[in-house]
């Protein structure tokens, strides 16, 4: 018998792990906002990105609304910032032009939204009300910050300037990966009505029904990529569609982003240092155009999103979709290339213990993968908590990318999760794998 006064192990258990995401996450804040001092925290980048000052008290102000305000129901701390750090009243370009808090006011801006946090999370049960279920809105929360973790990782690659971020470089290839894996025809379970933390365009969990098709066993090479440039790719417009080649034009893309020549060579550009482009290191910094053309001149195509996801969750021996490609236990740094323990993507063949069970590599981590999938709603979507996290974007021009970079935390990304850019963008840790229909000897074989 349990009576209410006798602490509940399993909210104490999912208390501390709250607190423990928290914690790692704001580390992850705090380093990427040590860098550099307060006059680069203040300038802009790039205008695609905000100042990283921005992103800070931003991460602050979503943590107060959400759980200090709405959950905590207590007075808020700020509520005259509210305006300034709304992502839809201000656009990116515009932010570095605001009133902002400067650096050592965001920090204790954030530390004081922490603090009371803390203090709610110490009383709080976790009721049936679907917020707070499950620890909901602090995993959204947790989500929410490393996304713009990744975000101010993209902003740190933007800045010119000495290097100020270190890490060691990814594991070395263990093993060959084959070129192709065919996947059988059959239905499988997309998207997900369990995963506790898992966001509104994840759900619901529901059947999808795909004929055999073909998918690359690992992401797009840097070498395979070249050959792709080598062979005139960029200014032949038969493998682009109508959008990707006035794009390529108007824009003048001739190679991935951060690339120049080296010598007869490539080299690539990486927080501010340059190395030679290595030929098995999945490509980066590409747009969807250009992976889409290089797929076209590849005789293959981008995979659909329900092609990505099947190949990363379904499980052949039970017919079940999985969280992750190994299976449903959270990444180690044996399964992946996550969290910013490295700065660049990994080589192919470096993660054998991440791979699905039908032998396909390197879904999670790396690069964030494109699709030819627009963003759209699953059926049965439902917003929640708020539609400015998904709804206001489906419809529009934007494609899905899977599975996450190198630089995206573990909690926010798996197996379902969805991210969404604009076709022409590339200062995003992208880059992409193909897939093809299979052929009736290789179905039948
Ligand atoms: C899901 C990565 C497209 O950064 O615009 C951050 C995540 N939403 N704050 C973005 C997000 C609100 C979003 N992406
Ligand atoms: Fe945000």
């Amino acid at each position: 018998m349990t009576t209410t006064e006798e602490p509940d192990t399993g909210t104490e258990a999912l208390r501390s792990r709250i607190a423990v995401e928290l914690a790692r996450t704001r580390a992850r804040t705090d380093a990427l906002t040590t860098a550099v001092d307060d006059d680069d925290l203040i300038r802009q980048h790039s205008t695609l990105m905000s100042p990283l000052v921005w992103d800070l008290a931003h991460v602050g102000n979503q943590e107060e609304l959400w759980l200090v305000r709405d959950v905590g129901g207590r007075t808020p701390v700020r509520q005259d910032i509210d305006d300034l750090y709304d992502a839809f009243k201000q656009p990116r370009k515009d932010r570095p032009a605001l009133p902002l808090l400067p650096p050592a006011e965001a920090r204790a801006y954030v530390a004081t939204v922490r603090d009371k946090v803390h203090d709610l999370l110490d009383g709080i049960r976790f009721t049936d009300r679907a917020l707070v279920a499950d620890g909901f809105v602090f995993g959204m929360i947790v989500q929410h910050e490393q996304q713009h973790d990744e975000t101010m990782l993209a902003t740190h690659q933007l800045r010119s300037g000495p290097p100020v971020l270190e890490a060691p470089p990814p594991p070395e290839p263990r093993i060959r990966v084959a070129a192709e894996v065919l996947v059988p025809a059959g239905p499988f379970t997309m998207g997900t009505s369990t995963d506790p933390w898992a966001l509104d365009n994840e759900r619901p969990a529901h059947p999808v029904e795909l004929p055999a098709y073909v998918i690359d066993a690992a992401p797009v090479t840097n070498g395979a990529y070249r050959e792709f440039l080598a062979d005139g790719g960029y200014d032949d417009p038969r493998w682009w569609s109508a959008a990707g080649w006035r794009h390529r034009t108007e824009a003048g893309l001739t190679a991935p982003m951060h690339w120049r020549r080296d010598g007869d060579g490539w080299a690539c550009q990486r927080f501010g240092r340059w190395s030679p482009v290595r030929d098995d290191e999945p490509v980066v910094h590409v747009c969807w155009h250009e992976a889409q053309a290089y797929a076209r001149w590849a005789g293959k195509r981008l995979p659909t999103e329900a092609e990505w996801e099947k190949a990363a969750r379904w499980d052949p021996a039970t017919g079940r979709s999985r969280r992750w490609p190994w299976g449903d236990d959270e990444p180690t740094a044996e399964h992946a290339n996550l969290g910013q323990r490295h700065l660049w993507p990994a080589p192919v063949g470096a993660y054998p213990a991440g791979a699905s069970p039908l032998g396909v590599h390197q879904l999670i981590g790396d690069v964030w993968e494109w699709t030819a999938s627009p963003f759209h709603g699953h059926p049965g979507f439902a917003v929640f908590p708020y539609r400015e996290y998904s709804e206001v974007f489906f419809g529009g021009d934007y494609r899905v990318l899977r599975g996450g970079s190198f630089g995206t935390d573990r909690s926010a990304c798996r197996g379902t999760f969805r991210n969404w850019d604009h076709p022409i963008r590339r200062q995003i840790f992208s880059g992409f794998r193909c897939a093809r229909d299979a052929r009736p000897e290789e179905v039948h074989g």
